[in-house]
């Protein structure tokens, strides 16, 4: 509990055996994380005999493999369904060190934001913490592109560690998204369309294997849906071309 709101974790998991426990013993070391989801997307190796014996957790698993976004939003139906009142996504490949869930749980605690993001770029550190060249050039011009698009002043809008209001997430279409990488940009776009401020912290930047194995098609994939969304927002917001992401109604 952070004061009287209810902290939940997601944990969206796929092919995380590995790194699961690990993970999954920092999130509860600060004793202010509730209770835990992890939904497994179908994955070929033991996450969910892992995930089964975790304590103070519920286990979703998807009988086929769906993608990155269904399993994000089966991760905040159920922790809606859960009574979270802040909710935290926490990627179990160990990538974002959970040490930062008290800071998070604060900033949405307090009142004053609905979304916060913990950035990799803030700190400046990004490839000094091992993020290949490649990923950190697109990650900069994406989201350059995007403020630009999206009259935004994010650092980055691609880490996978976010924490957002019980609130937000209930007014939002998330069902209208793409089940795929791209669900990570287009949340954003709505939170920032619908009028809410998405607030940052930093956070360490750390790659090893098990932590990134989004290759370099799937990463380009991901990247032309971000420009994508960025065009969309841009002609909704001129009235040019109506997107069914950025209309107010359910
Ligand atoms: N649901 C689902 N998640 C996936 C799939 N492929 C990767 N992921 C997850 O997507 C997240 C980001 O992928 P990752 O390989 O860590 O990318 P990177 O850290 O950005 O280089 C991780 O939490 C993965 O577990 C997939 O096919 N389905
Ligand atoms: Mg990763």
């Amino acid at each position: 509990m952070y004061k009287d709101q209810k902290v939940v974790v997601v944990m969206p998991a796929y092919n995380a055996g590995a790194t699961l426990v690990k993970t999954y013993n920092d999130v509860m070391a600060h004793g202010l994380v509730d209770h835990v989801i992890i939904v497994d997307d179908c994955s070929h190796d033991n996450t969910v005999e892992i995930a089964a014996g975790l304590p103070h957790s519920e286990l979703i698993v998807h009988q086929s493999n769906l993608g990155y976004g269904a399993n994000q939003k089966t991760c905040y139906r159920r922790a809606l369904k859960a009574g979270g009142d802040i909710i935290i996504m926490v990627h179990p490949d160990y990538q974002y060190t959970p040490d930062l869930i008290p800071a998070l749980a604060a900033m949405i605690g307090s009142g004053h934001y609905h979304c916060v993001l913990a950035s990799r770029i803030l700190g400046g550190r990004a490839l000094a913490g091992g993020m290949p060249w490649w990923k950190y050039f697109a990650n900069r011009f994406l989201t350059l592109a995007e403020n630009l698009m999206l009259g935004t002043k994010l650092s980055e809008f691609h880490t996978g560690y976010r924490a957002f209001s019980r609130s937000l997430l209930e007014r939002l279409p998330l069902h209208r998204n793409s089940d795929d990488f791209v669900f990570d940009n287009q949340i954003l776009a709505q939170i920032h369309g619908f009028g809410n401020i998405i607030a940052e912290i930093s956070c360490p930047t750390k790659y090893f294997p098990e932590a990134s194995s989004i290759n370099f098609w799937r990463s380009l994939k991901y990247g032309l849906g971000c420009l994508l969304t960025g065009v969309r927002f841009r002609l909704h917001r001129w009235g040019l071309l109506r997107s069914w992401l950025f209309t107010d109604e359910k």
